[in-house]
């Protein structure tokens, strides 16, 4: 008897133990975490300076040249847009409708795409929410708004005084292995066999495309530019925060229920979600090549995602998980927000200003960095739309 009690306190200390190293099963903890304040040499980054000069740079190579690829092309000389439909005032009066065509050119070819503008009529110009739709579009982005979805929940988003805008990925590059030789990329790469394994992939590529959206925002005075949201789920989620750290003009990224190399930390033991191997495999195209040579080595990176996401700092970041999303893995999407968080105490500002996972439908929204757990499935839906619009209120962007 006594030696029975005293197994069953010994095995009580060790299972103590392990939470408190690896916290329970509903919420693990991550593991031997690349820290985020060091450069690569060892110093420690307690200065804006030195994040901007020194650590940011750095990450920002090795994401470009480990994970999302290097782009041959920014914003290309050849570059027009043009009026695709006549300006149309829809949604009951509410709202003023533009299709642009973004036209571009490179050495090996010229491409375009069309995108839809909901401006709300309004006196003063528009913050504005641009969706990086990965569905099809017909049922999630109809310009004639015959069709509704709630992914793009369109009039609710121009009655809380946003312009949506929306493009389809599709229309940049397919979503399918041409071993990234069509779309955008047959326009400015040599035609043939690709020379460096550390060239762009179609979330680049994606990102890419609404980057160049932003440029016609610019240029439209029903906008106010320096209001502007990138918006995108799941594969579209992993391609908003590519877009938010490659371009600075955007002042939010949101995303949405992302998981694996979107923001997803990948130093946490989370069984049940997706890794960098199966990605791969099934997406190769996604990433630059060299990302290949990472699968199976998921909690060995020499980086992780929670760095890529302090590339965004001071701006804002939403990252959003859904509780029947295991495969995104909602902890490691909360953790990446949390480890991401010193790259704005450096600027005197809160990135994620919360200690622990939340219930669900609970956001955490009073720092820079907004996180929510929706209770559901693996879905963008108007109550996280809700929530990016309640956080752009929260920080003014419709004084
Ligand atoms: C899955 C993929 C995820 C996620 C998702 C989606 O098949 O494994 O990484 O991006 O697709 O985009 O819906």
């Amino acid at each position: 008897m006594k030696r029975l009690s005293l197994t069953w306190v010994a095995r009580g200390c060790a299972i103590a133990c392990l939470v408190l190293v690896q916290g329970t099963a509903a919420n693990p903890e991550p593991k031997d975490v690349p820290p985020l304040m060091k450069t690569s040499k060892g110093a420690d980054v307690t200065t804006v300076e030195q994040w901007e000069k020194t650590r940011a740079p750095e990450l920002l190579d090795t994401f470009t040249k480990q994970e999302y690829g290097h782009r041959v092309v920014e914003r290309p000389p050849e570059l027009s847009f043009e009026t695709a439909e006549p300006d149309a005032v829809m949604m009951d009066g509410k709202a003023l409708r533009k299709r642009i065509r973004v036209c571009y050119g490179g050495k090996y070819g010229k491409g375009s795409f069309v995108f839809t503008a909901f401006i709300p009529r309004q006196e003063k110009p528009a913050p504005a929410f641009v969706l990086i739709c990965n569905r099809p579009a017909a049922a999630n982005i109809d310009p004639t708004r015959k069709v509704k979805s709630g992914f793009w929940p369109a009039e609710e988003i121009v009655a809380r005084g946003y312009a949506a805008i929306a493009f389809w990925n599709g229309d940049i590059a397919p979503d399918w292995n041409t071993g990234n030789r069509e779309g955008v990329f047959a326009c400015f790469e040599q035609p043939g066999a690709r020379k460096s394994t550390a060239l762009w992939g179609t979330l680049s590529a994606w990102a890419w495309g609404a980057s160049r959206v932003l440029d016609w925002i610019e240029t439209e005075p029903l906008l106010d530019a320096k209001h502007v949201a990138v918006v995108g789920h799941s594969r579209g989620g992993k391609t908003a925060l590519v877009a938010g750290v490659y371009d600075k003009r955007f002042a939010m990224a949101c995303s949405n229920c992302s998981g694996c190399s979107g923001a997803k930390l990948n130093h946490i033991d989370l069984p049940k979600s997706e890794h960098i191997a199966p990605i791969v495999k099934n997406f190769p195209y996604w990433f630059c090549q060299n990302y290949f040579m990472h699968a199976n080595l998921d909690d060995k990176l020499p980086f992780d995602q929670h760095q890529f996401i302090a590339l965004i700092a001071p701006r804002l970041v939403c990252v959003a998980s859904a509780t029947k999303d295991a495969w995104a893995g909602p902890p490691g999407e909360w953790w990446a927000a949390k480890l991401a968080s010193p790259a704005w105490e450096l600027y005197g500002k809160k990135g994620l200003a919360a200690d622990s996972f939340p219930a669900p439908d609970t956001p955490q929204q009073d720092g820079c960095i907004s996180y929510h757990i929706r209770t559901g499935i693996h879905n963008l839906t108007p109550y996280d739309w809700n929530r990016y619009m309640d956080f752009a209120d929260k920080h003014g962007w419709r004084e």
